[in-house]
């Protein structure tokens, strides 16, 4: 059947996804809470391709072993039984108290050091689950004021964290990337590294950068009033697209979390080109929850919702390709007769030179025509299904 995910798709979503209960700033849960494996069986025969966790929803932190034992046994029957895996895990470093000041990046040693023992033990069990790729997002990892902390010394301790963290993954043998996931702001007033350009120079800095990559979101970027194709094609173009967490988020509200493309139509299309066009093949994870008003009915169309309009966007992204009137004006605004190929070789003197002794008639140039609102219009028809 048509749009019917499959687990090829590699759609994901998060135990605190399907599992939410509707709780917000201003108001208490509308939903009760599922177990782990009561999650997992939610999502049964929607084609979904995985579960991804933090270590806190599937064993809370208070657990005895005998606890955790039964959790886990449940949890895995569970994965048995619907056939589904979990590629992505990571640890909750934001919900404790103790982490009001950050994790990574708090002022007290003392948190520091137990927000690495923890992760220590995240890592563990996301491997033992099968885990191949951590997500590290720092919501805590970030200020009030400014007066509280140097974001200097913040940087270091974040990358002290990470560089401990990579030798702790090669020194198990485990088979896990990392991948950071920026985001400016919710829960604190400011986060450090908040977008996809600002980690991926952060990752250069580290020890082990080869380890570690990407986890943008398309809500984090728009928060900032940014375009997340943009973002995703430069952590793409440097080989740092581990990990992508989709959901949608109108430019200037509070952090949204909405169903994928549910908002931003045009721009959820543009995003599942690119990922399409350049063959992404990680997973395509849902970060995003059923409105408060939902129950879980309805957050069962919540997440077939998530995954169907990814596919009727990647049906429209090859219709996009094969448009012979889209593409024969792309070919026309490229057109290129070959006259500066020589530009191409890169750097010489010789270049140089030629370069130099070449007239450009500007206003010629200027008349070139770049047709691009009809190109825009044929792109809105395609979308709107009247092509
Ligand atoms: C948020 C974040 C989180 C993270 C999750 C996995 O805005 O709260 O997007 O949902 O993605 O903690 O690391
Ligand atoms: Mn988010
Ligand atoms: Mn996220």
């Amino acid at each position: 059947m048509a749009y019917e995910p499959q687990p090829e798709h590699k759609f994901t979503f998060g135990l605190w996804t399907v599992g939410n209960i509707g709780r917000d700033p201003f108001g208490a849960p509308t939903r009760d809470p599922l177990t782990p494996a009561q999650q997992v069986r939610l999502l049964e025969g929607s084609g979904a391709y995985g579960v991804n966790f933090h270590d806190d929803d599937l064993v809370p932190v208070d657990a005895t072993a005998a606890e955790r034992d039964a959790i886990i046994r449940e949890f895995k029957q569970a994965l048995n039984d619907t056939g589904i895996v979990v590629p992505m895990a990571t640890a909750n470093l934001f919900g404790d108290p103790v982490f009001k000041d950050g994790a990574f990046t708090a002022n007290d040693p003392k948190v520091r050091a137990y927000a690495l023992q923890k992760v220590l033990r995240a890592i563990d069990l996301g491997v033992e689950m099968g885990a191949s790729v951590y997500v590290f997002w720092g919501g805590r990892e970030g200020t009030e004021t400014d007066s509280s902390k140097s974001p200097l010394e913040s940087s270091q301790r974040f990358r002290d964290a990470l560089n401990f963290l990579c030798r702790y993954v090669r020194d198990q043998g485990y088979n896990l990337k990392f991948a950071l996931e920026p985001k400016p702001n919710e829960p604190r007033s400011d986060i450090y590294l908040p977008s996809v350009g600002a980690m991926l120079g952060f990752i250069s800095t580290l020890d082990d950068p080869e380890m570690v990559g990407l986890n943008p979101e398309v809500a984090h970027e728009h928060m900032s009033g940014l375009n997340f194709t943009h973002a995703v094609a430069q952590a793409w173009d440097a080989g740092k697209l581990f990990h992508i967490d989709l959901n949608d988020q109108l430019f200037g509200r509070y952090d949204q979390d909405f169903r994928f493309g549910s908002v931003m139509l045009k721009q959820a299309f543009y995003l599942v080109k690119f990922l399409e066009d350049v063959g992404y093949a990680g997973s395509r994870h849902f970060d995003a929850h059923a409105y408060r008003t939902s129950d879980y009915a309805d957050v069962k169309e919540f997440a077939r919702g998530c995954m169907r309009t990814y596919l009727i966007l990647k049906e429209k992204a090859a219709r996009f390709n094969a448009d012979s009137e889209i593409q024969a004006l792309l070919a026309e605004v490229k057109a290129d007769e070959g006259q500066y190929a020589y530009l191409a070789g890169g750097y010489s003197r010789e270049v140089v030179a030629r370069l130099r002794g070449e007239t450009f008639d500007r206003a010629a140039m200027n008349r070139r025509p770049l047709p691009y609102e009809r190109l825009d219009q044929l792109t809105i028809e395609l979308l709107l299904g009247v092509r």
